[in-house]
């Protein structure tokens, strides 16, 4: 079974990012009814805010997005995306964490990069007309590319067929191979199941339970489960906000089954049951180190 390179980095446009420890990716909505009923400046400033406290609550890396990829949420159009995100993105990067944008769009990935964005979180894996090329074009920015089975208003009504850890890792492989030919490199590239884009709530846990064979695509992988309806399911919690506690248990579990990244509301806690996670992994290496030591000695 593959496992991650002991050298893992993720190569963004400022930053080199080291994945021998597992990061924490804070989300940033800018939408106007996630913040503030006020117009885009008061939500671009509450955003600022909200990244400002995941910072220090631990954060490793901020997704921006300016466009709800929930199943079912209408399109946003183009301009109201940028006139949300772009204020927000101009301000993070000084914040000195690698900043990533959640887009498929790619005048957004365009505008966002030139601002000095570090990575594209594509949920459309590049599959959008312009999205490859925008970020082919840029110097060395990070690209997530996710599995999504349809699109964002139809991926509900009729989900996956048939065992889908194989056709997710196949999806990705091919979505990797496609940005490689576009001349992307692929230190630049990680690789993310989509929990909840377009799968029942058992396929999604069987990309939990099986995620070790997506690593066979040879890239590291971000998983997301924070707050999804899958959690909901298997809790009974209905409102996204209540399902902290299923959202650690599902980052921790994803961690333990090699991701590398994970995506979450709630950083501060996720930060925190990483860093047991981390102390027992340290101790492992500790251990078959000492051993090592042993056997030479004799
Ligand atoms: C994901 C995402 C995810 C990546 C969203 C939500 C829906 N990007 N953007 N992976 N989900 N890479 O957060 O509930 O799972 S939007």
């Amino acid at each position: 079974m593959t496992v991650p390179r002991p050298d893992a980095v993720w190569q963004t446009a400022r930053h080199r990012i080291d994945l021998r420890r597992p990061r924490v990716m804070g989300i940033v909505n800018v939408t106007p009814d996630s913040f503030s009923d006020g117009g885009a400046h008061e939500s671009a400033f509450a955003a600022l805010r909200h990244c400002e406290a995941l910072l220090t609550e631990g954060a490793d890396i901020l997704d921006i997005g300016g466009e709800s990829t929930r199943p079912g949420s209408p399109a946003v159009p183009l301009e109201e995306e940028l006139a949300r995100v772009l204020p927000v993105v101009r301000e993070a990067v000084r914040l000195g964490v690698p900043i990533s944008v959640d887009t498929y769009k790619p005048e957004v990935m365009r505008a966002a990069l030139d601002l000095g964005a570090d990575i594209v979180n594509d949920v459309w894996a590049l599959r959008r007309p312009g999205a490859a090329e925008a970020v082919a074009a840029h110097p060395s920015c990070g690209v997530c590319l996710m599995h999504m089975h349809r699109d964002p208003q139809t991926m509900q009504t009729a989900p996956m067929q048939g065992d889908v850890v194989p056709q997710v890792l196949s999806f990705l492989e091919q979505a990797a191979q496609a940005a490689c030919a576009l001349g992307v490199d692929s230190a630049r590239i990680v690789l993310d199941p989509g929990i909840g884009f377009g799968k029942t709530v058992a396929q999604n846990f069987a990309l939990l339970a099986r995620q070790r064979e997506l690593l066979g695509a040879g890239f590291p992988l971000l998983a997301g489960w924070s707050r999804k309806s899958s959690l909901g399911a298997v809790t009974g919690l209905e409102s996204p906000a209540e399902r902290m506690v299923p959202s650690f248990a599902a980052a921790l579990m994803a961690v333990e089954r090699g991701a590398r990244i994970v995506r979450v509301h709630d950083v501060r806690p996720t930060v925190q049951a990483l860093a047991v996670w981390q102390a027992a992994e340290d101790a492992a290496s500790e251990g078959t180190a000492e051993q090592g030591r042993e056997r030479q000695e004799r």
